[in-house]
């Protein structure tokens, strides 16, 4: 790496206090512009980095930012804890560590208006709607901002209309929260809240602003191994945690589902297929990364992940998937009966990596999870320092990307497609009454959803049918804190 401008944002604020500015729609919030950073380039300055907060900014080359100033958002009302640290640049955390020092002094920090705000329930009216994100068959994923504290978070809504036609689509969201609410990890999205309103559920999940590593791989065509096997032993790290820790099998393992935080670590996402024990079905998610066992119907268990991992990594360095064909029953074939073929560009050590992992045999394919320090010390991971990696020490071992973000609202690193697309606004909060008589068949019934009947908001006397999932709402403990 080149010279690096760094600066602490506290000195930074004061020394630019005359140029703040306050964001007119949520006047808690200030905002101020960093210098144009593009005037050091002369100097032979190439990257810069941000000290001592939790706010987001992004830290890469200089290079790629020519011309452009920084909007850095001074909200204190961010919280210190673990997970929600992600959102800022300061260092995660893994499972096992308590907030440190400086965390509890933030803690000290907060202020009534945040206190207030974790007072009381959440409900899906407290967020505002800035963008979609992306679109699946279960719904949208939108971009959120908590009114209250600022914050940004990802919203994945599932409209409850197609959870009971599909009742596959219902499963996979209780899955999903079920999951989600049991890990904490840096390299898992971190799930804050579990919300419904009359016609859909949300999932209130971490904010990736870096978006999929899907599309910076696609941009690149391949990566190099340098930069590959830092995403691989990052994924060594969350797929062990969910098999070792939470006794769940990932199951839908593609590039699509890994994506980059603000300071390019990798997140896995997306848990609507995973299970949490062996299975012996057949399974349908994206058939290019599925293992042989999975894809015959076999009984299978979490070795499955480590063979989606060399399809994922095989994909990172060679530009497709090991077996690719014009339809599902093509790819699955290949999956099961052809061999894996190793392009000559391959490291040798790369190669024998892969060999580990794509091997159709379960039993002899490599077990990251038992063969952990075989994995750690074999020659394809030479470039990670491990404790580096597990403690997110980015002065030790920086990301190899870092996701160029002028400002986080604007969701720059995700699809235009979907930034675009005009918001639908959520629909309006069940009424007191409904809710009491909701709360009432809760208690007495046995089933998971409940029929409710509601007058349609508009004021016609239409009344709409829908359903009430019982114990579906979830606060994580990191925001009632
Ligand atoms: C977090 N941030 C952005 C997009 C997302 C999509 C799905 C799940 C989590 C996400």
């Amino acid at each position: 790496m080149g010279d690096v401008f760094e600066f602490d944002e506290d000195s930074l604020a004061s020394e630019f206090r005359d140029k703040v500015s306050i964001n007119k729609e949520d006047e808690d919030l200030s905002t101020i512009n960093t210098p144009d950073l593009s005037d050091n380039e002369g100097e032979g300055v190439q990257f810069f980095k941000k000290h001592n907060s939790n706010n987001v900014v992004s830290v890469g080359s200089i290079g790629k930012r020519l011309g452009t100033s920084y909007k850095v958002t001074l909200d204190e009302f961010y919280d210190s804890d673990n997970a929600e640290s992600r959102q800022g640049s300061r260092r995660g955390l893994s499972s096992e560590e308590e907030p440190n020092e400086a965390g509890k002094l933030n803690e000290k920090k907060k202020t009534g208006v945040q206190k207030e705000a974790k007072r009381q329930k959440p409900k899906i009216q407290d967020f505002k709607q800035l963008k979609v994100l992306g679109k699946g068959s279960y719904g949208k994923v939108l971009l959120v901002r908590h009114k209250k504290t600022g914050k940004l978070y990802a919203q994945k809504q599932f409209r409850k209309a197609s959870m009971i036609v599909n009742a596959t689509n219902y499963e996979q969201t209780l899955t999903e929260r079920t999951i989600l609410k049991k890990v904490r990890h840096p390299n898992i999205v971190k799930l804050y809240y579990a919300l419904q309103d009359f016609d859909k559920v949300y999932l209130i999940l971490e904010y990736l602003d870096g978006g999929e590593l899907f599309h910076y791989l696609r941009e690149e065509r391949m990566l190099s191994e340098k930069v590959a096997c830092y995403y691989a032993a990052e994924l060594v790290l969350a797929l062990r945690h969910l098999h070792i820790n939470v006794g769940v099998i990932y199951r839908d393992l593609k590039p699509e589902n890994c994506m980059l935080n603000s300071r390019g670590h990798l997140v896995l996402t997306d848990f609507g297929l995973s299970k949490v024990s062996n299975e012996c079905n057949s399974m349908f998610g994206t058939a290019e990364y599925m293992a042989p066992e999975v894809v015959k119907g076999e009984c299978y268990d979490s070795q499955c992940d480590w063979w989606s991992l060399g399809a994922v990594l095989y994909d990172m360095l060679t530009g497709t998937p090991p077996f690719i064909g014009n339809n599902h029953k093509r790819i699955m074939d290949k999956i099961v009966k052809q061999k894996v073929r190793y392009p000559f560009y391959l490291s040798q050590d790369a190669n024998d990596f892969l060999r580990k992992l794509l091997n159709k045999n379960p039993r002899k394919r490599i077990n990251c999870d038992k063969e952990f320090d075989k994995v750690k010390k074999h020659r394809f991971f030479r470039y990670i320092d491990w404790d580096a990696l597990i403690a997110q020490d980015d002065d030790k071992l920086p990301p190899p990307i870092v996701p160029i973000i002028t400002n986080p609202e604007d969701a720059e690193n995700f699809d235009e497609e979907f930034t675009s697309m005009p918001i639908t606004p959520p629909s309006s909060p069940i009424g007191e009454s409904l809710f009491e008589s909701i709360e009432e068949s809760r208690s007495t019934s046995t089933s998971s959803f409940i029929p409710i009947q509601r007058t349609d908001p508009s004021g016609n006397n239409d009344v709409k049918k829908s359903v009430y999932f019982t114990n579906f709402s979830y606060t994580d403990e990191s925001v009632l804190r």
